[in-house]
């Protein structure tokens, strides 16, 4: 609590003091001047406590802004009303009627009769504290735990001097005694417990509110024996199935369903832990990060546990992964992802057996089609030579741009006379395509080159690329627009 609230809450503790003291002072004393002079003591406080107890009451469950200087100067006006009118007791008396001391009882007690003035200075007590107790009411059902116990002390701080007051005014006390000042009293001291336990005032409850309501990462807080203290609605969005008030529960049982955040709780050296949760057919993934709770004397408290949604970031991650596979032009693989396969398929050749092939393939004399139709028509030359070659391609078999107009296929589990047949059927795919591009029609040629392993070989993935490339060179140089085998 900062600021006016401050500010607010000193007054309406000046005030209660000062109506306390003077009360005190009254029944103390048994002349009827003495006591007048304590009475009128005794209205300053009250005057000044009734509207600085709502002014702290606005500010502490965050209306501040229905305090404005024309409503603090209709509060003081109305107050200073009530207190002028209560100064004239002993002389006037608008406020106490016929004012006299009752000797009948043990107490000597001031008496009198309640005029106009003094009803509506009861009424006005009554809207003030009334407007508190109501909003302190909202606070606490509405608050998130952590600050519900501070609405509490406040609602009791304004509901106990409002329930004396109106026990005093029915006649209910003993001895016809005044159970305000009594109950102001025991108001402060529950105040003053707040403050030292609760540490009432260590933080800015509306700010943390707020932050701690409408944060995107779930919130839980758990004490040293893993009961849970508090949480953050969004909690309960992202992890179904918990209890919907979880305050209460072990942190163990709530979360049965989450063993990852189970195995975070009890661990103690307070690991992030990521998990995945289906809601609605859609998985999200989380990020959950502990962290040690202490309270005010450094003793620890508990953990607090936020869980964060990466979801998106994970996927975006993925995208630009495989962006980052992928050749822009054809939307193939790319040379370095193809050489990570190749090289991920030879060592599980190398280690449990099998065969695979390669194939490299050259389109022939590619240059004049750039020079004749432009690169444009090159580029869509490009793509149409990737259409046909995947459709002539099984499921299993990965191609991938190697180079400029230069490609290559991954064929697991595939002898070199099967190769040797795919690398003539995408030969002949490629002289039976027709490229038309803006009004162009072209057709383009290519030449293989095929090399196979099998195991047990331990053969390196380069070495196999160059036997591929060297069988290529082979197909160019005996006249292109055919299939050569390695055969070394
Ligand atoms: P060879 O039969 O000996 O392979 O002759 P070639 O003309 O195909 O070979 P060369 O290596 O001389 O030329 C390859 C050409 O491919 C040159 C380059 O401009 C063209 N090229 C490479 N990448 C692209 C591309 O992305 N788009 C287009 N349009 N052309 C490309
Ligand atoms: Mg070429
Ligand atoms: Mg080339």
């Amino acid at each position: 609590m900062v600021g006016l609230s401050a500010i607010y809450f000193s007054i309406s503790m000046v005030g209660g003091i000062i109506y306390s003291f003077g009360y005190a002072m009254e029944i103390s004393s048994n002349m009827l001047p003495e006591i007048m002079f304590w009475v009128r003591f005794q209205h300053l406080g009250i005057w000044v406590v009734t509207p600085a107890w709502l002014l702290f009451s606005l500010c502490m469950t965050g209306k501040e802004k229905f305090i404005t200087p024309r409503r603090i100067a209709v509060l003081s006006i109305i107050s200073a009303f009530f207190f002028m009118s209560a100064l004239t007791l002993g002389r006037g008396n608008l406020f106490h009627l016929n004012p006299r001391i009752n000797t009948t009882d043990t107490f000597s007690t001031f008496i009198y009769d309640r005029g106009l003035i003094a009803w509506l200075g009861l009424v006005y007590i009554s809207i003030c504290l009334a407007g508190s107790t109501i909003l302190f009411s909202f606070k606490m059902f509405r608050a998130a735990p952590a600050f519900r116990k501070q609405a509490a002390i406040f609602l009791m701080g304004s509901l106990i001097p409002w329930i004396g007051m109106i026990v005093y005014v029915l006649g209910l006390t003993p001895y016809n005694l005044d159970a305000s000042p009594i109950s102001m009293i025991l108001s402060g001291l529950i105040l003053s417990f707040g403050f030292l336990r609760l540490r009432l005032f260590d933080i800015v409850p509306l700010a943390r509110d707020v932050i701690f309501e409408s944060m995107n990462d779930g919130v839980l807080v758990i004490d040293t024996h893993n009961q849970i203290i508090d949480f953050n609605p969004h909690l309960l969005e992202m992890l179904p199935g918990i209890p919907s008030t979880p305050v209460g529960f072990s942190a163990l049982d709530a979360l049965a369903a989450y063993p990852a955040l189970l195995e975070m709780i009890k661990d103690s050296t307070f690991q992030s832990v990521e998990f995945s949760v289906d809601i609605a057919d859609s998985v999200y993934h989380y990020r959950s990060t502990p962290s040690l709770l202490r309270d005010w004397r450094k003793k620890e408290a508990g953990k607090i546990i936020v869980i964060h949604d990466y979801t998106q970031m994970k996927q975006l991650l993925e995208q630009l992964e495989e962006l980052a596979t992928r050749d822009s032009l054809t939307e193939i693989y790319n040379r370095r992802h193809f050489n990570k396969l190749a090289a991920e398929e030879l060592y599980r050749l190398q280690r449990y057996g099998g065969l695979m092939s390669l194939i490299m393939m050259d389109i022939d004399y590619f240059k004049r089609i750039n020079d004749t139709y432009g690169h444009a028509a090159g580029d869509a030359a490009l793509r149409a030579v990737v259409k046909v070659c995947e459709e002539a391609l099984r499921q299993s078999d990965i191609m991938a741009r190697y180079g400029g107009e230069e490609f290559i296929f991954l064929l697991p589990q595939t002898d070199s006379t099967a190769a040797l047949n795919t690398a003539h059927r995408l030969l002949t795919a490629i002289q039976n395509l027709h490229i038309e591009y803006e009004g162009h029609s072209f057709v383009v040629e290519a030449s293989f080159g095929v090399a196979s392993v099998v195991s047990p070989s331990n053969i390196h993935l380069d070495e196999i690329l160059y036997c591929v490339d060297k069988a290529l060179y082979k197909a160019k140089k005996s006249g292109r627009n055919q299939v050569c085998v390695c055969d070394s």
